[in-house]
Protein backbone atom coordinates (compact mmCIF):
# COMPACT_ATOMS: atom_id res chain seq x y z
CA UNK A 1 0.00 0.00 0.00
CA UNK A 2 1.79 2.94 -1.31
CA UNK A 3 1.09 6.29 -2.98
CA UNK A 4 2.65 5.86 -6.22
CA UNK A 5 -0.23 5.20 -8.54
CA UNK A 6 0.19 2.29 -11.31
CA UNK A 7 1.44 3.54 -14.29
CA UNK A 8 -1.30 2.47 -16.71
CA UNK A 9 -3.82 4.34 -13.53
CA UNK A 10 -2.33 7.32 -14.34
CA UNK A 11 -2.39 7.26 -17.85
CA UNK A 12 -5.70 6.29 -18.48
CA UNK A 13 -7.57 9.38 -16.88
CA UNK A 14 -10.10 9.05 -18.51
CA UNK A 15 -11.25 5.34 -17.95
CA UNK A 16 -13.16 4.52 -14.74
CA UNK A 17 -10.84 2.01 -12.71
CA UNK A 18 -12.68 -0.34 -10.23
CA UNK A 19 -11.85 -0.25 -6.42
CA UNK A 20 -13.08 -0.37 -2.96
CA UNK A 21 -13.34 2.06 -0.51
CA UNK A 22 -11.30 0.59 2.71
CA UNK A 23 -11.48 3.93 4.97
CA UNK A 24 -13.20 7.29 5.45
CA UNK A 25 -10.82 10.46 5.32
CA UNK A 26 -13.22 12.93 6.14
CA UNK A 27 -14.72 14.40 3.47
CA UNK A 28 -12.05 11.69 1.10
CA UNK A 29 -12.68 7.83 0.78
CA UNK A 30 -9.45 5.82 0.87
CA UNK A 31 -10.12 3.78 -2.36
CA UNK A 32 -7.88 0.57 -2.63
CA UNK A 33 -6.74 -0.47 -6.19
CA UNK A 34 -6.88 -4.17 -7.25
CA UNK A 35 -3.20 -4.51 -6.86
CA UNK A 36 -2.86 -2.55 -3.51
CA UNK A 37 -2.55 0.84 -4.18
CA UNK A 38 -4.06 3.05 -2.09
CA UNK A 39 -5.87 6.71 -3.54
CA UNK A 40 -7.58 9.30 -1.56
CA UNK A 41 -10.62 9.68 -3.77
CA UNK A 42 -13.24 12.61 -3.53
CA UNK A 43 -16.85 11.94 -4.25
CA UNK A 44 -19.31 13.72 -7.07
CA UNK A 45 -21.48 15.41 -5.25
CA UNK A 46 -24.73 14.24 -5.95
CA UNK A 47 -23.60 10.47 -5.29
CA UNK A 48 -24.73 8.64 -2.06
CA UNK A 49 -22.48 8.13 0.56
CA UNK A 50 -20.07 5.34 -0.09
CA UNK A 51 -19.63 3.04 2.76
CA UNK A 52 -16.62 1.10 3.96
CA UNK A 53 -16.54 -2.36 1.81
CA UNK A 54 -18.03 -0.68 -1.41
CA UNK A 55 -17.07 -1.44 -4.44
CA UNK A 56 -17.19 1.64 -6.63
CA UNK A 57 -15.68 3.02 -9.80
CA UNK A 58 -13.64 5.99 -9.99
CA UNK A 59 -10.96 8.55 -12.27
CA UNK A 60 -7.12 9.80 -11.34
CA UNK A 61 -7.49 13.30 -11.11
CA UNK A 62 -3.87 15.74 -10.53
CA UNK A 63 -1.86 15.29 -7.80
CA UNK A 64 -2.19 11.39 -7.39
CA UNK A 65 -5.83 11.84 -6.10
CA UNK A 66 -8.87 10.37 -7.56
CA UNK A 67 -12.54 10.99 -7.87
CA UNK A 68 -15.18 8.44 -7.19
CA UNK A 69 -17.90 8.57 -10.11
CA UNK A 70 -20.15 5.29 -9.28
CA UNK A 71 -21.11 2.93 -6.33
CA UNK A 72 -21.15 -0.28 -7.71
CA UNK A 73 -24.66 -2.56 -6.51
CA UNK A 74 -24.21 -3.80 -3.06
CA UNK A 75 -25.13 -7.59 -1.97
CA UNK A 76 -25.66 -5.49 1.53
CA UNK A 77 -25.59 -2.36 3.89
CA UNK A 78 -25.26 -1.88 6.98
CA UNK A 79 -27.10 1.60 8.32
CA UNK A 80 -27.59 2.55 12.28
CA UNK A 81 -28.86 5.66 13.45
CA UNK A 82 -27.77 9.34 13.19
CA UNK A 83 -28.96 12.90 13.22
CA UNK A 84 -32.23 13.89 12.64
CA UNK A 85 -33.67 10.36 12.55
CA UNK A 86 -31.12 9.77 9.17
CA UNK A 87 -29.23 7.08 8.92
CA UNK A 88 -25.65 6.52 8.45
CA UNK A 89 -24.09 3.67 6.20
CA UNK A 90 -21.42 1.45 8.76
CA UNK A 91 -19.83 -1.10 6.44
CA UNK A 92 -21.26 -2.23 2.82
CA UNK A 93 -20.88 -5.80 1.20
CA UNK A 94 -20.41 -7.61 4.50
CA UNK A 95 -21.33 -11.44 4.23
CA UNK A 96 -20.40 -12.36 7.81
CA UNK A 97 -21.06 -10.78 11.17
CA UNK A 98 -19.39 -12.29 13.31
CA UNK A 99 -21.65 -11.63 17.29
CA UNK A 100 -19.28 -11.61 20.14
CA UNK A 101 -20.26 -12.69 23.86
CA UNK A 102 -19.14 -13.80 26.94
CA UNK A 103 -20.47 -15.07 30.32
CA UNK A 104 -18.30 -12.11 31.60
CA UNK A 105 -20.09 -9.62 30.83
CA UNK A 106 -22.96 -11.86 30.80
CA UNK A 107 -24.75 -12.64 27.60
CA UNK A 108 -27.01 -10.26 26.24
CA UNK A 109 -29.53 -12.21 24.47
CA UNK A 110 -31.64 -9.56 23.44
CA UNK A 111 -28.42 -7.71 21.24
CA UNK A 112 -27.96 -11.13 20.22
CA UNK A 113 -31.53 -11.56 18.59
CA UNK A 114 -31.62 -8.18 17.28
CA UNK A 115 -27.86 -8.96 15.26
CA UNK A 116 -29.64 -12.30 13.98
CA UNK A 117 -32.65 -10.39 13.07
CA UNK A 118 -30.45 -7.72 10.59
CA UNK A 119 -28.27 -10.92 9.42
CA UNK A 120 -31.70 -12.28 8.41
CA UNK A 121 -32.91 -9.27 6.74
CA UNK A 122 -29.86 -8.32 4.36
CA UNK A 123 -29.06 -11.94 4.12
CA UNK A 124 -25.97 -11.96 6.03
CA UNK A 125 -24.69 -15.15 7.55
CA UNK A 126 -24.02 -14.50 11.37
CA UNK A 127 -21.78 -16.85 13.08
CA UNK A 128 -21.93 -16.88 16.94
CA UNK A 129 -18.61 -16.39 18.72
CA UNK A 130 -18.25 -17.14 23.04
CA UNK A 131 -15.29 -15.75 23.91
CA UNK A 132 -13.62 -16.11 27.01
CA UNK A 133 -14.12 -19.77 26.81
CA UNK A 134 -11.29 -20.00 29.27
CA UNK A 135 -13.13 -18.76 31.80
CA UNK A 136 -15.31 -21.51 34.31
CA UNK A 137 -18.05 -19.70 35.59
CA UNK A 138 -21.71 -19.58 34.29
CA UNK A 139 -21.36 -21.51 31.26
CA UNK A 140 -24.20 -23.99 32.20
CA UNK A 141 -26.32 -20.90 32.98
CA UNK A 142 -26.29 -20.08 29.38
CA UNK A 143 -26.33 -23.53 28.05
CA UNK A 144 -30.19 -23.87 27.27
CA UNK A 145 -30.37 -20.81 25.41
CA UNK A 146 -27.11 -21.63 23.22
CA UNK A 147 -28.58 -24.75 22.54
CA UNK A 148 -32.07 -23.12 21.19
CA UNK A 149 -29.53 -20.57 18.36
CA UNK A 150 -28.17 -24.45 17.76
CA UNK A 151 -31.46 -25.81 16.83
CA UNK A 152 -32.52 -22.69 14.55
CA UNK A 153 -29.13 -23.80 12.74
CA UNK A 154 -26.88 -20.91 13.83
CA UNK A 155 -23.28 -21.80 14.24
CA UNK A 156 -21.40 -20.87 17.74
CA UNK A 157 -17.95 -21.00 18.00
CA UNK A 158 -16.18 -21.46 21.35
CA UNK A 159 -12.83 -19.06 21.46
CA UNK A 160 -10.85 -17.63 23.69
CA UNK A 161 -8.83 -14.92 22.25
CA UNK A 162 -6.63 -15.08 25.59
CA UNK A 163 -6.01 -18.66 25.17
CA UNK A 164 -5.94 -19.11 21.08
CA UNK A 165 -8.26 -21.51 21.79
CA UNK A 166 -11.03 -21.62 18.10
CA UNK A 167 -8.68 -19.09 16.75
CA UNK A 168 -7.69 -21.14 13.47
CA UNK A 169 -11.25 -22.49 13.00
CA UNK A 170 -11.99 -19.30 13.23
CA UNK A 171 -9.25 -18.36 10.76
CA UNK A 172 -11.05 -20.75 8.48
CA UNK A 173 -14.32 -19.34 8.35
CA UNK A 174 -13.01 -15.71 7.93
CA UNK A 175 -11.60 -16.67 4.13
CA UNK A 176 -12.88 -15.56 1.42
CA UNK A 177 -15.41 -13.41 3.10
CA UNK A 178 -16.07 -9.77 3.99
CA UNK A 179 -16.86 -9.88 8.29
CA UNK A 180 -17.30 -7.59 11.29
CA UNK A 181 -17.16 -8.15 14.20
CA UNK A 182 -19.99 -6.82 16.67
CA UNK A 183 -21.28 -7.49 20.12
CA UNK A 184 -21.59 -5.19 23.59
CA UNK A 185 -18.55 -3.54 25.38
CA UNK A 186 -16.12 -5.73 26.89
CA UNK A 187 -17.13 -8.89 24.86
CA UNK A 188 -13.66 -9.17 24.15
CA UNK A 189 -13.70 -7.82 20.00
CA UNK A 190 -10.69 -5.23 20.45
CA UNK A 191 -8.65 -8.58 21.72
CA UNK A 192 -10.15 -10.87 19.10
CA UNK A 193 -9.08 -8.70 16.21
CA UNK A 194 -5.81 -8.05 17.85
CA UNK A 195 -5.58 -11.80 17.24
CA UNK A 196 -6.41 -11.92 13.78
CA UNK A 197 -4.74 -8.45 12.93
CA UNK A 198 -1.40 -9.07 14.28
CA UNK A 199 0.01 -6.05 12.69
CA UNK A 200 -2.53 -3.90 12.40
CA UNK A 201 -0.89 -1.00 14.08
CA UNK A 202 1.74 -1.13 11.59
CA UNK A 203 -1.18 -1.39 8.43
CA UNK A 204 -2.69 1.65 10.00
CA UNK A 205 0.68 3.51 9.57
CA UNK A 206 0.62 2.40 5.90
CA UNK A 207 -2.64 3.28 5.53
CA UNK A 208 -1.98 6.59 6.57
CA UNK A 209 1.08 7.78 4.80
CA UNK A 210 -0.41 5.93 1.40
CA UNK A 211 -3.46 7.52 1.57
CA UNK A 212 -1.36 11.08 2.24
CA UNK A 213 -3.73 11.99 5.14
CA UNK A 214 -1.72 12.41 8.30
CA UNK A 215 -2.20 9.55 11.23
CA UNK A 216 -5.88 8.97 10.88
CA UNK A 217 -7.76 7.73 14.14
CA UNK A 218 -8.57 4.14 14.65
CA UNK A 219 -12.15 4.81 15.70
CA UNK A 220 -12.98 5.23 11.79
CA UNK A 221 -14.35 1.93 10.27
CA UNK A 222 -11.35 0.62 8.19
CA UNK A 223 -11.27 -2.92 5.82
CA UNK A 224 -8.11 -5.04 6.47
CA UNK A 225 -6.81 -8.05 4.79
CA UNK A 226 -6.39 -11.00 7.09
CA UNK A 227 -3.05 -12.56 6.47
CA UNK A 228 -4.94 -16.12 5.60
CA UNK A 229 -7.79 -14.83 3.61
CA UNK A 230 -10.44 -12.20 3.68
CA UNK A 231 -11.12 -9.00 5.34
CA UNK A 232 -12.59 -7.82 8.38
CA UNK A 233 -14.25 -4.38 8.64
CA UNK A 234 -12.72 -3.40 11.98
CA UNK A 235 -15.81 -0.95 13.53
CA UNK A 236 -14.85 0.29 17.02
CA UNK A 237 -17.72 2.40 18.63
CA UNK A 238 -20.71 1.43 15.84
CA UNK A 239 -20.55 -1.91 16.58
CA UNK A 240 -23.79 -1.40 17.89
CA UNK A 241 -26.12 -0.53 15.14
CA UNK A 242 -29.63 -0.61 15.54
CA UNK A 243 -33.00 -1.46 14.15
CA UNK A 244 -32.73 1.54 11.54
CA UNK A 245 -35.19 0.44 8.60
CA UNK A 246 -36.19 -2.90 9.78
CA UNK A 247 -40.15 -3.14 9.86
CA UNK A 248 -42.67 -5.01 11.80
CA UNK A 249 -43.37 -7.91 9.21
CA UNK A 250 -39.02 -7.87 8.52
CA UNK A 251 -38.89 -8.09 12.61
CA UNK A 252 -40.94 -11.23 12.70
CA UNK A 253 -39.48 -12.86 9.55
CA UNK A 254 -36.21 -12.39 11.54
CA UNK A 255 -36.97 -14.86 13.41
CA UNK A 256 -36.33 -17.38 11.26
CA UNK A 257 -38.19 -19.99 12.72
CA UNK A 258 -41.20 -18.00 13.07
CA UNK A 259 -41.83 -17.99 9.48
CA UNK A 260 -43.15 -20.93 8.62
CA UNK A 261 -46.11 -20.54 11.24
CA UNK A 262 -46.90 -16.97 10.55
CA UNK A 263 -48.60 -18.41 6.60
CA UNK A 264 -50.91 -19.78 9.04
CA UNK A 265 -51.91 -16.91 11.10
CA UNK A 266 -55.92 -16.08 10.71
CA UNK A 267 -54.62 -12.75 9.34
CA UNK A 268 -52.56 -11.82 6.82
CA UNK A 269 -51.15 -8.49 8.64
CA UNK A 270 -50.99 -10.38 12.29
CA UNK A 271 -48.79 -8.92 14.57
CA UNK A 272 -47.83 -11.87 16.83
CA UNK A 273 -49.00 -9.71 19.57
CA UNK A 274 -52.90 -10.63 21.07
CA UNK A 275 -54.31 -11.13 17.73
CA UNK A 276 -57.03 -13.85 17.33
CA UNK A 277 -55.90 -16.78 15.53
CA UNK A 278 -52.01 -15.91 15.60
CA UNK A 279 -50.62 -19.98 14.47
CA UNK A 280 -46.90 -17.91 15.98
CA UNK A 281 -48.44 -17.77 19.45
CA UNK A 282 -49.69 -20.92 19.26
CA UNK A 283 -46.20 -22.25 18.44
CA UNK A 284 -45.10 -20.72 21.47
CA UNK A 285 -47.79 -22.37 23.64
CA UNK A 286 -46.60 -25.35 22.11
CA UNK A 287 -43.31 -24.68 22.79
CA UNK A 288 -42.11 -25.77 19.50
CA UNK A 289 -41.26 -21.75 19.49
CA UNK A 290 -38.91 -20.86 22.35
CA UNK A 291 -40.77 -18.70 24.47
CA UNK A 292 -37.37 -16.57 25.02
CA UNK A 293 -36.94 -15.98 22.05
CA UNK A 294 -40.40 -14.77 21.50
CA UNK A 295 -40.59 -12.36 24.31
CA UNK A 296 -37.03 -11.77 23.15
CA UNK A 297 -39.31 -10.31 19.94
CA UNK A 298 -42.06 -8.06 21.76
CA UNK A 299 -39.22 -6.19 23.74
CA UNK A 300 -37.12 -5.75 20.24
CA UNK A 301 -40.69 -4.99 18.47
CA UNK A 302 -41.05 -2.07 21.33
CA UNK A 303 -37.65 -0.56 19.98
CA UNK A 304 -38.83 -0.25 16.11
CA UNK A 305 -38.50 3.15 15.37
CA UNK A 306 -41.89 4.47 14.96
N1 LIG B 1 -10.30 -14.39 30.19
C1 LIG B 1 -10.42 -13.79 29.00
N2 LIG B 1 -10.46 -12.45 28.92
C2 LIG B 1 -10.57 -11.88 27.71
C3 LIG B 1 -10.66 -12.65 26.53
N3 LIG B 1 -10.79 -11.81 25.48
C4 LIG B 1 -10.77 -10.56 26.00
N4 LIG B 1 -10.64 -10.59 27.34
C5 LIG B 1 -10.57 -9.44 28.27
O1 LIG B 1 -11.84 -8.79 28.28
C6 LIG B 1 -11.67 -7.39 28.44
C7 LIG B 1 -12.38 -6.65 27.31
O2 LIG B 1 -11.77 -6.99 26.08
P1 LIG B 1 -11.83 -6.06 24.79
O3 LIG B 1 -11.13 -6.77 23.69
O4 LIG B 1 -11.37 -4.69 25.11
O5 LIG B 1 -13.41 -6.02 24.53
P2 LIG B 1 -14.25 -5.09 23.54
O6 LIG B 1 -14.84 -4.01 24.36
O7 LIG B 1 -15.32 -6.00 22.99
O8 LIG B 1 -13.34 -4.61 22.47
C8 LIG B 1 -10.15 -7.13 28.44
O9 LIG B 1 -9.74 -7.01 29.78
C9 LIG B 1 -9.60 -8.39 27.80
O10 LIG B 1 -8.29 -8.67 28.26
C10 LIG B 1 -10.62 -14.08 26.64
O11 LIG B 1 -10.70 -14.85 25.68
N5 LIG B 1 -10.51 -14.59 27.92
MG1 LIG C 1 -12.97 -2.65 21.80
ZN1 LIG D 1 -49.45 -14.15 14.05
Amino acid sequence: MNAEPERNESTAPSTHLKGRVILHLGKSLAVETPTGNVIACHTRRRLSTAAVGDWVLWEPCEGNLGRVVQILPRTSLLLRPGRNGKTRPVAANLDQLLIVFSVRPPCDFLLIDQYLVVCERHSINPILIFNKIDLSCGKETIAPQLSVYRSLGYRILNISAKTGQGLTELRGILAGHTSMLAGQSGVGKSSLTNALLPDKELRVAALSRGSGHGKHTTTTATLYHLPDGGDLIDSPGVAIFGLAEISEQALAEGFREFKEHIEHCRFHNCRHVNDKGCAVRAAVDQRIISRDRYQRFLKLREKLPA
